[in-house]
């Protein structure tokens, strides 16, 4: 592929929603380097349009089929109409989603066990965190010793994994109407396997035939993600790696720097950027690369594992699922070390033009062009030793190279108990200063912007959207790549605080928070749910999740796993509304029962939204509609709450511990 004529002016150079990655792929540097903003650029302007609208089915041999609505010639040779194919292509991607985070979830617990018994470099951090987790599994700690405690949990948790009957027992710190709503509509997840497993049955053809009945396997599904293994993967990498607290870094590909030696750490897993951190530290290995003339180590993240180890370390992250062969197109990384999900192969060639060592280190997960060194926990400090002095050889060849200047401060680590504790202060934490703020108007609601970017979307709508929110006095949270992205924006700052409505303003200029809270990686949704499900305890706000002035968005979403994130925030009773398009619009009666049809089971529904404004409209419609359900917008409001209401709310939300 000849990209020089196409990109070689720098009015059309691609990837035109950063700057940063502007910068680099403009430079004489990424000369004849090709990456996800060329090869968009170079497919048909529209991508199949079968596909798209969830119309393709292949899933025999009789076809692929291609469906069209109501036509009679175009259904499936089998039968199946498009309310069926869209209804079993969407169930199959939650069924995706959720798989990698389960397998993600699962890796988690076997290493917090190989730590409980000692057998890795980790250690059980947060023992409070260990013992509020072991009750809500209903585990006493009573004198336990933490290691004994910790391998306890972990076994509980790892043999919901496999579990056929009962419930997944994070299922519980939901409000008690939410679980009722998921034991009457049939959707309690049973065990974290099982519904993955299910999906890909009722999906095999000739099966589950009702789009209805499918998308209720997929909501059931969704929920064995959030409040199962994803939910397991936070609390138990907080227990290990420790729970984020507030702090202070930079991101954006500024962050590589010219006389050290540059390690990217990309995908997902926590376990291996750990070791890593602890490898880069080591004086030994230090020496070592001044040894090549390097000043130090620089080890820095891409995608979600940056956003674990910005979160716990305050180690910068390089890039986003959009950066990631720019962050290599600038000639100075030495070495890009990838786990799993979100790693475009693409990466391969972009790091085989220059010096650059690509190491993949799962067995999940080989490229080819790349080293494989495989990580285990067992031997996780000498692995991560070998990678880092691995990269410290190939510093001595780096050639033509090119930093960007961009780079901007943030701050990162806003965990649910971060939340709390910056909210109610250090001896009374509580969300109670968040309800009262809704309650009486300062902040409207609360919007969770989630998800990846995407180079299909022309423009950082995220960013845009968070402004608007924030503008019109509602709090944003944010996770994943939105996040970073967020942070290249400059609304990670407290600073950032100047661009947010009288209200909001107000109360950030009290609690000195930015406006928007990064709460962690794309796991982490679950510490929104969490949230979420506190506020409700905390009291004045209804009874339930659906009746929160919340909504969550993802505007750039490319993954499956966003759709099952989606989807479990549907099924927890929130409105999510997504973009650029939705699954599976080729189907009216699919698409009516996602958009309408569960909000009568579940309280919460999808939508579908292009572009800022109709997303924030979308989303503050929505906020305002809960907030008059509620009574809040009527301005009698302030008197709501006298001594003794305020007694009753107190007690309530001090003795419901989620
Ligand atoms: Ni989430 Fe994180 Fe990024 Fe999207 Fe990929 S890295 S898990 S899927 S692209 S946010």
């Amino acid at each position: 592929m000849d990209t020089s004529k196409r990109f070689d002016k720098k009015e059309a150079c691609p990837s035109i929603q950063c700057e940063a990655n502007r910068a680099v792929l403009c430079n004489s540097c990424a000369q004849g380097v090709i990456t996800a903003a060329h090869r968009v650029e170079m497919r048909p302007a529209e991508p199949c349009l079968f596909g798209k609208k969830g119309l393709c089915c292949r899933i025999c041999n009789m076809g692929p089929c291609q469906i069209i609505e109501g036509v009679d010639a175009m259904q499936g040779v089998c039968g199946a109409d498009a309310a069926t194919v869209s209804a079993r292509n969407f169930c199959r991607m939650v069924a995706g989603g959720a798989s990698a985070h389960m397998d993600h979830g699962r890796g988690v617990v076997l290493a917090f066990l190989e730590t409980a018994r000692g057998e890795t470099p980790y250690e059980i951090k947060d023992e409070r965190k260990l013992q509020q987790t072991a009750r809500r599994i209903g585990i006493d700690p009573t004198d336990k010793a933490k290691e004994d405690l910790a391998i306890e949990v972990g076994e509980k948790l790892l043999s919901e994994f496999g579990q056929q009957i009962g419930r997944i027992s994070f299922t519980k710190r939901a409000p008690k109407p939410r679980q009722e709503i998921w034991e009457t509509t049939g959707v309690m997840p049973r065990g974290v396997d099982r519904e993955v497993v299910e999906i890909m049955h009722r999906t095999h053809i000739g099966v589950d035939q009702h789009h209805e009945n499918l998308l209720l396997q997929a909501a059931r599904c969704s929920l064995a993600d959030g409040w199962g293994a994803s939910m397991m993967a936070t609390e138990l990498s907080d227990i290990m790696f420790g729970t984020p607290v507030p702090i202070r870094t930079k991101v954006n590909i500024g962050v590589l720097k010219k006389d050290e030696v540059n390690i990217t750490v990309h995908g997902h897993e926590p376990v291996l950027a750990e070791a890593l951190a602890m490898a880069a530290n080591d004086p030994e290995v230090i020496k070592e690369a001044k040894k090549v003339g390097a000043k130090g180590i620089n080890l820095t993240g891409v995608c979600c594992t940056g956003n674990e180890i910005l979160m716990r370390h305050g180690i910068p992250i390089a890039g986003s699922f959009i950066q990631q062969e720019v962050v290599l197109a600038t000639g100075a990384v030495e070495a890009m070390v990838v786990d799993v999900q979100c790693i475009m192969q693409g990466v391969s060639p972009v790091a085989g033009m220059y010096h650059t060592e690509l190491i993949t280190t799962s067995e999940r997960a080989k490229i080819p062009g790349a080293t494989h060194i495989e990580f285990h926990e067992d031997r996780a400090l000498e692995v991560a030793k070998e990678i880092v002095l691995r990269a410290i050889k190939r510093y001595p060849e780096r050639g033509k190279y090119f930093i960007p200047v961009h780079q901007m401060d943030v701050v990162a680590g806003f965990s649910h108990e971060t939340i709390n504790y910056i909210l109610g202060g250090r001896f009374r934490a509580s969300y109670k200063p968040l309800n009262d703020n809704i309650i009486n108007g300062r902040i409207k609601g609360v919007a969770a912007i989630v998800g990846c970017d995407n180079y299909r979307v022309k423009s950082e709508i995220q960013v845009e959207l968070a402004k608007e929110l924030i503008a019109n006095n509602v709090l944003v949270l944010v996770t994943g790549c939105a996040a970073t992205a967020m942070g290249r924006a400059g609304l990670l700052s407290p600073e950032s605080m100047e661009l947010a409505g009288d209200g909001l303003k107000e109360v950030l200029e009290a609690v000195g928070c930015p406006p928007v809270l990064h709460m962690g990686s794309c796991v982490d949704n679950s510490r929104i749910l969490i949230a979420a499900t506190q506020m409700v305890a905390t009291g004045g706000l209804g009874q339930d999740i659906s009746e929160l002035p919340v909504a969550g968005c993802a505007p750039q979403w490319m993954s499956e796993k966003a759709i099952s994130i989606g989807q479990y925030f549907v099924t927890s009773g929130v409105y999510v509304v997504f973009g650029p398009g939705f699954p599976t619009i080729g189907s009216t009666k699919t698409t009516e029962f996602c958009f309408k049809g569960m909000e009568k089971l579940f309280g919460g529904k999808w939508d579908v939204a292009d572009g800022p404004n109709e997303f924030a409209n979308k989303m503050i419609d929505h906020i305002n509609q809960k907030r008059a359900a509620l009574g809040l917008d009527k301005k009698k409001e302030r008197i709501l709450f006298d001594m003794a209401m305020r007694r009753e709310l107190d007690t309530s939300a001090e003795h419901h511990e989620v």
